[in-house]
């Protein structure tokens, strides 16, 4: 009785492993699907939103402007519902909305932060004239963004 108790519990230990062995196959198994990439995000419609370069004048040269891609000039005209993307190429400069005709005052309406790269972008849903500056550079460093 004594032995039979024995390999029984021999039997039970070998099930065990034969369990282990099994859930380890099964999880080599499971990696398989994860091996197939996975779609990444979906990426935004290229060209949707109206560039602003930050930084350099349009000959390239490192200057404290905004130029926009359109127009060459520091005003952006757009439409209701677009976005202005902002792209840092030199520099340290921000994108603050507000005027500058008393001190440069933000109006809290956008502001990139001080940036040296990357890009911001805001999306104009109404209508009308909005000014911008860069908070390092002040009244030097102006922007126009007019939404028809
Ligand atoms: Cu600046």
């Amino acid at each position: 009785m004594r032995v039979m108790s024995r390999i029984s519990g021999a039997s039970r230990l070998f099930l065990l492993a034969a369990t282990i062995v099994a859930g380890v196959g099964c999880g080599d198994t499971m990696t398989g699907p994860r091996a197939t990439p996975t779609p990444a995000q979906p990426t935004p419609t290229p060209g949707a939103a109206h560039l602003v370069f930050v930084g350099r004048d349009t000959s390239g040269q490192p200057s404290n402007v905004f130029v926009d891609s359109v127009s060459g000039t520091s005003t952006s005209t757009i439409h209701v519902g677009d976005t202005i993307q902002w792209v840092w190429r030199s520099g340290t400069h921000s994108s603050t909305s507000g005027a500058c005709s008393a001190g440069c005052v933000p109006n809290g309406l956008w502001d990139s932060g001080r940036l040296q790269s990357g890009t911001f972008q805001f999306t104009f849903t109404t209508a009308g004239t909005y000014p911008y500056f860069c908070t390092l550079h002040g009244p030097s460093m102006l922007g126009s963004v007019v939404v028809q």
